[in-house]
């Protein structure tokens, strides 16, 4: 929704401090980092980003929520089994898959590559799926 600005260009002067509300000030008052004073709300699984007079609460990746609180995303249950190949299971603020037995976890960590008896798996190691 539009609202057109009820002064134009022109007439400047006199509301220079609300114009100041959308800048960063000099007042200390103003520009209190609630996240570093440990002041905000946010839940523990969220960021919190110091705003002009105020903060902001974002859920972490693989979190979900308002910021204030947020729940962990089951993968598993809402994406097409976290997109696991084999088995998929939900971790806080991840997931992970695995595979059967005679399986290996591919390098893409979504895909299971059956393991060939008699032969060495091929070089490269799997780090924990980010
Ligand atoms: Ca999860």
């Amino acid at each position: 929704m539009y609202v057109p600005f009820p002064e134009s260009e022109n007439e400047p002067a006199q509301k220079s401090v609300e114009k100041e509300t959308d800048t960063w000030t000099d007042d200390p008052k103003d520009n209190v980092d609630e996240c570093v004073e440990t002041t905000d709300n946010c839940s523990i699984d969220a960021i919190c980003q110091n705003t002009i007079r105020s903060y902001k609460c974002i859920c972490k990746s693989g979190y979900k929520g308002d910021g204030k609180h947020c729940e962990d995303i089951d993968e598993c249950a809402s994406e097409y089994n976290g997109g696991c190949v084999h088995e998929c299971i939900n971790i806080p603020g991840n997931y992970r898959c695995t595979c059967y037995d005679g399986f290996r976890l591919a390098h893409d960590g979504h895909n299971c590559l059956g393991v060939r008896v008699g032969l060495e798996p091929l070089a490269g190691t799997l780090g924990p799926m980010v």
